[in-house]
């Protein structure tokens, strides 16, 4: 019988209040169980707050230095099991043992980045335009953050999010994406390992419509972070919108990358199997346009499909396997029906667009890489995402020709040119609409220490990773010190006066 796993709430490892649970298990493998985990509800949340109140109340009042140590050592006890973690994650959601190293290791990187940032948190002091008074600006924790993440990124995007919000003061309600909880249970772990006073995070497992909701309508939650599909973030963003909440959205993206005529086509070949097929395409940042110049058009292809069907499909700890299964049932559905609409608006499959069986696969949710040519700008298959492993073709005739098909979409988070030419690598970094241009790099790849984050209906407005989301985190207080003993009036008793 499988393992029983609780939620983290109240200093404690507890049951769900709605004493519900359900099954995780392995999408290479479904008849195996991982374990069960709470199906948690609108009381479980209200429990996690109030304990995250008087997590606040004390976390708050601790030096930011002291706060940044807590990462420093998440960052250590991440480091040593850092293999343990990946294979846990291979097992859960499916990607290969490579990528989840990295996963856990993009969480390392977030950590050591958040210890030292604790002992930056950097104000201002700026002249006052009077006399005898000083002007700064401070930071402030917020309060009560709750934070969702999905599936594809279950180390990496947590610790996005978790490790400044508590750099900055504030005490964390966590809610993986139910097709994760183990490697998120693995970070509390951490963290609780690390020292962190039990009652600054809480974790709730369970769905987004019962926990998600619940956290995210919660009066005392003042701060919200999000990764997932725009839809949810629409939602979302009228709940927060209504309640005043800071709100960080991350969500869909349609990424292309442009291959020139003039471009390294092997660099470029590697790029795009990288960029379209690792985790097995289930990326917000993954390469799903292939804008190709008509001069390499056909030569390219050819190489592409070559190497495409050359990929091995299997479980993910296996280090024969180098795409591994998508999530679940209903990715592989939804990515079914995309072959079928693409193959409606006329574009040519040149390989994979089913469901991969055979001995190793038949009890995983395995989809064969797939390639589309001949797809056509503005068609489904090339304005909508996917999240699975499908690549469309855009035949392109000039570098302004694809940068305008690059950008007529409603998402922009990453994308990526290979060329030689300088000046219109440039000019593709002014033009293109995306929070992040790659030059001859896949649209896959952000370091945990730059901002990441996307522009149109990828977000709004906020970056994740490097410095910027510290200030996401906190609130600016401005404070005046007056010690000239008289009132001055500012903007009526100048300098001049
Ligand atoms: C995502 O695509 O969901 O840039 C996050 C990357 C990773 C993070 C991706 N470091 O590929």
């Amino acid at each position: 019988m499988a393992k029983t796993f609780k939620n983290f709430i109240g200093g404690a490892w507890t049951a769900p209040l709605t004493g519900d649970h359900y099954e995780d298990r392995n999408p290479a493998d479904w008849r195996e169980v991982i374990g069960r985990f709470p199906k948690s509800g609108p009381k479980d949340v209200d429990r996690a707050v109030q304990s995250a109140l008087k997590g606040f109340a004390l976390w708050r009042r601790t030096p930011a230095p002291a706060r940044g140590d807590v990462l420093r050592r998440v960052g250590d006890l991440l480091t040593e099991r850092k293999e343990a973690i990946a294979r846990a994650m291979t097992r859960e959601m499916g990607k290969v043992l490579a990528e989840t190293r990295g996963d856990v290791q993009e969480g390392i990187d977030t950590a050591y980045y958040a210890a030292s940032e604790g002992r930056r948190l950097f104000g201002r002091t700026v002249p006052s335009e009077l006399r005898d008074k000083w002007a700064m600006s401070t930071r402030r924790p917020i309060g009560v953050a709750g934070i969702i993440t999905p599936f594809n990124f279950p180390m990496a995007i947590p610790t996005w999010k978790i490790f400044p919000a508590l750099v900055c003061g504030n005490a964390v309600i966590f809610k993986p994406s139910s097709d994760v909880p183990h490697t998120g249970t693995l970070l509390v772990e951490a963290l609780l390992d690390a020292g962190l006073p039990p009652e600054v995070v809480q974790l709730v497992h369970g769905g987004g419509r019962l926990v998600g909701d619940a956290l995210v309508s919660h009066p005392k939650v003042p701060v919200v972070s999000f990764t997932g599909s725009t839809e949810t973030g629409a939602k979302l963003g009228e709940i927060c919108g209504r309640m005043h909440k800071h709100l960080s959205l991350e969500m869909g993206g349609k990424n292309a990358m442009i291959v020139m005529d003039d471009a390294d086509l092997d660099l470029a070949l590697d790029g795009v199997l990288w960029g379209a097929f690792g985790t097995t395409g289930q990326r917000c940042t993954a390469t799903s346009r292939l804008l190709l110049h008509k001069k390499v058009h056909d030569r390219f292809l050819r190489m592409l499909v070559d190497r495409v069907e050359k990929l091995r499909l299997g479980d993910g700890l296996l280090p024969t396997s180098d795409v591994g299964p998508m999530i679940n049932e209903g990715a592989l559905t939804n990515t079914a029906n995309y072959v079928e609409i693409g193959t409606a608006e006329g574009a040519e499959m040149l390989t994979g667009g089913r469901r991969a069986t055979g001995a190793r696969l038949g009890h995983g949710w395995f989809f064969k890489p797939t390639v589309f040519a001949g797809v056509k700008a503005g068609s489904r298959l090339e304005q909508e995402e996917i999240f699975g492993p499908v690549l469309s073709v855009v035949r392109v005739g000039s570098l302004d020709q694809a940068i305008r098909i690059n950008n007529d979409v409603r998402y922009g988070l990453s994308s990526s040119l290979y060329t030689r030419d300088i000046n219109g690598a440039f000019r593709a970094i002014e033009d293109i609409q995306a929070g992040i241009t790659y030059i001859n790099a896949p649209t896959i790849g952000a370091e945990a220490h730059l901002p990441f984050g996307g522009v149109k209906e990828t977000g709004n407005g906020h970056r994740e990773g490097g410095w910027q989301v510290y200030d996401f985190f906190s609130e600016t207080k401005t404070v005046y010190v007056d010690y000239s003993g008289t009132l001055q009036r500012a903007q009526i008793d100048n300098y001049e006066g």
